[in-house]
Parts: C-alpha cells; sequence; structure tokens
C-alpha cells in the first residue's frame, strides 16, 4: 500500500472525556432516579448525545415528552462543557505525542473522526486542533457511529480511498464503524471488549515503531 492516512477517535483515545460525560449523566440520571454504573456508561461510548439518553431513559424503563427530553440534552451539555473547559494538556492520553510526531515525520497524515459537537473545542483546550489535517465531529454526519458515515468522510479529507485509512477506536460503536467503511481498525483498550478490531493495543504506548511502515510495505 502506497499511501496511508489514520483517523482518530477523540473520547478514549486521544483524551479521557468519558470520565466527564460519567459524572454528568450519573449526576442527570440521580434527578431522574434511574441508578446508573460506571458498567452502563460504557454503552455511552462513542455514541451520540441524543442517543446517549435513549440508552439512558431504556436503563432506568423511563418515558420522557420530547421538551423535556431536549431541555436535559441541553443541560447536560451545558454540565459536561463546565470540565471541558478546565482540561489542558495534561490530559493527552499517553502516547499521543508521540504517535502524531511519528506520523508527522513519516508525512502520514491524520483527521479526527469523532461522535462529539464539542470535538474542536476539547482538542483547542488540550492544544492539539492545529495539528490534524481536518475535524470530522457530530456537527458533519447525520448518521452516528456505528455507521461509517464519520470515518467515510475522513477519507475523503484525507483524500484517501477508505482502505487505505486506519482508524484508532476505543468504542465498540467506533470498531463497527471503521469496519463498515472498510477500513483498517485499531481498538485501543480492552481487546475482549475490542475483538472485532484487526488490530488491538491497551493504549497509544504500545503501537510498535514499525506498525505503520509495515502497514505500507503490505
Ligand atoms: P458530545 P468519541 C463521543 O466521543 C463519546 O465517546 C460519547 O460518550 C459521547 O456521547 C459523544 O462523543 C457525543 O459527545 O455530547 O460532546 O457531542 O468517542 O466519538 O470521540
Ligand atoms: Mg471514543
Amino acid at each position: 500500500m502506497n499511501k496511508i492516512g489514520v483517523v482518530f477517535d477523540l473520547d478514549g483515545v486521544i483524551v479521557d472525556t468519558a470520565k466527564y460525560h460519567f459524572l454528568v449523566w450519573k449526576n442527570l440520571a440521580n434527578t431522574l432516579n434511574i441508578e446508573f454504573t460506571e458498567a452502563h456508561n460504557e454503552l455511552l461510548k462513542g455514541v451520540s448525545r441524543v442517543r446517549s439518553l435513549e440508552i439512558l431513559l431504556n436503563i432506568g424503563n423511563v418515558t420522557l415528552p420530547e421538551d423535556t427530553k431536549q431541555d436535559i440534552l441541553i443541560k447536560k451539555n451545558e454540565d459536561y462543557l463546565e470540565y471541558i473547559k478546565e482540561m489542558n494538556a495534561d490530559e493527552i492520553l499517553p502516547g499521543v505525542n508521540k504517535l502524531l510526531n511519528e506520523l508527522d515525520n513519516k508525512n502520514i497524515e491524520y483527521v479526527l473522526g469523532s461522535a462529539s459537537k464539542n470535538a474542536p473545542l476539547i482538542l483547542k483546550q488540550v492544544g492539539l486542533l492545529h495539528r490534524f489535517k481536518a475535524i470530522v465531529d457530530g456537527n458533519s454526519v447525520s448518521k452516528a457511529k456505528p455507521d461509517p458515515e464519520v470515518f467515510l468522510i475522513g477519507a475523503e479529507k484525507l483524500n484517501l480511498k477508505p482502505e487505505c485509512c486506519i482508524v484508532f477506536e476505543d468504542a465498540i460503536a467506533g470498531i463497527e464503524a471503521a469496519n463498515a467503511a472498510n477500513m483498517m481498525s485499531v481498538g485501543v483498550g480492552d481487546e475482549e471488549t475490542l475483538s472485532e478490531a484487526n488490530f488491538n493495543f491497551n493504549n497509544l504506548t504500545e503501537i510498535p515503531t514499525h506498525f505503520f511502515d509495515e502497514i505500507i510495505s503490505e
């Protein structure tokens, strides 16, 4: 393969914003008398905000009118942004900077492919926004992961065919989306959970130096 490009998920790969999503959803769940555990939170990883609320309400077997749901979604994001505005470069996950430097050195371009509508703000907070060739996020897509749309747009931004793109993802929905897009999927996190990925690593520090060279030479 001559030329390759990379699409990075955000939450769980570049930064751990899942902990903030959890705190806010947990708080909202309490006000709705829904028991919401960290295991439940796994179900929200990689899926859109709207879908996250649907999952939460399903867990509690709660039905709400549409306008109440809209109010909850607004409040969810307001509370979440309180955490985001305190973020800084210390929250970049281990191995990210080294990996981006390596890609830069090898002239391999990379874009972001995230479900989050707050992706540009989060990247700005941690000082990484300028490094990506393009940002494809929850504002750019009509269909959320596991639909491949976000990654297919990423491939367009990279001017590459999907099969020349490598996706780094921490969520099952994201691995499914990458596979559906006919891209190479790299699961970042628990190998058993992300068993559908083409490659698995616990975190980005584990990516071997020759990982990209081997894919290019295939
Ligand atoms: P927002 P990713 C996803 O980010 C999160 O994993 C998921 O938990 C969240 O619901 C989604 O973003 C939407 O986030 O409320 O900020 O629009 O993993 O796709 O980078
Ligand atoms: Mg993620």
